[in-house]
């Protein structure tokens, strides 16, 4: 277990940001309003990861004094986010406020057990370039799906849903059939995680719909995205009120 050096009574769980400067900036500013300790953002957080776009991040956060940490999803330049060194306590500083929670990290606030595990199948991945617009590492391996599966948790922090969850979405049917069957088997492969983890709460993205939903006994909450109204993009709770 890890010894995360922050401990946080209340949270701002925020969905996917698309590199969106001025909406993270909103975020911030919500989250200091509703007295926050830190943003959890669920991945699609920084694309490029582009010094403009950290630096204000960075900056706005250390002025509202809340920290920010992410998440990996699929659109995002993981040659870029790898580029950035593992700290010993097992996260990436990309500035000192903004921090990427690599899947399969694990920690603890208020006694609870929180796990990340970030990435999902790109379902537009047929119209992007690869290594400049996508990139292979987005999904989870089988081996980050073991080593994440490896232990209990209260509380997983996720991209993609897990399968057997109704997510209340309208019909994708531009979606290519080889792409419709990657998702669901990437669904599958992180419900069997899930199964293994038996989290009280799962929290994700990449869906761009704000539902809850449940998942056997798992609590589910889907968030929207930037662009979208902040009650439909973020979720504000104690800490402690995530496994009650
Ligand atoms: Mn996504």
């Amino acid at each position: 277990m890890s010894n995360f050096p922050i401990d946080v009574e209340r949270i701002a769980f925020v969905g996917d940001i698309h590199a969106n400067t001025r909406y993270m900036e909103t975020v911030l500013t919500l989250a200091a309003q509703e007295a926050a300790d830190v943003v959890v953002q669920v991945g699609d957080f920084g694309y490029n990861f582009l010094d403009d776009f950290l630096n204000k991040i960075d900056e706005v956060s250390k002025h509202v004094g809340i920290p920010v940490l992410f998440v990996d999803g699929n659109h995002e330049n993981f040659d870029r986010l790898y580029s950035f060194p593992v700290s010993s306590d097992g996260v990436r500083r990309l500035r000192k406020n903004v921090l990427h929670l690599p899947r399969g990290f694990r920690w603890e606030w208020q006694g609870i057990r929180f796990l990340a595990l970030g990435g999902a199948h790109s379902v537009d991945r047929s119209w992007r370039t690869p290594f400049i617009e996508w990139w292979p590492q987005e999904q989870i391996s089988l081996g980050e799906a073991l080593y994440a599966s490896g232990q209990q948790s209260d509380v997983m922090i996720t991209h993609d849903c897990p399968d057997n969850v109704d997510i209340p979405l309208s019909s994708g049917s531009w979606i290519p059939e080889v792409d419709v069957h990657s998702a669901n088997n990437h669904r599958k492969l992180l419900g069997w995680v899930v199964d293994e983890v038996q989290p009280k709460h799962l929290i994700h993205g990449h869906y761009h719909v704000r539902y809850t939903g449940k998942r056997g006994d798992t609590v589910v909450n889907g968030l929207g995205m930037a662009g979208q109204p902040l009650e439909e993009s973020m979720m504000v709770v104690n800490t402690k009120d995530l496994v009650k």
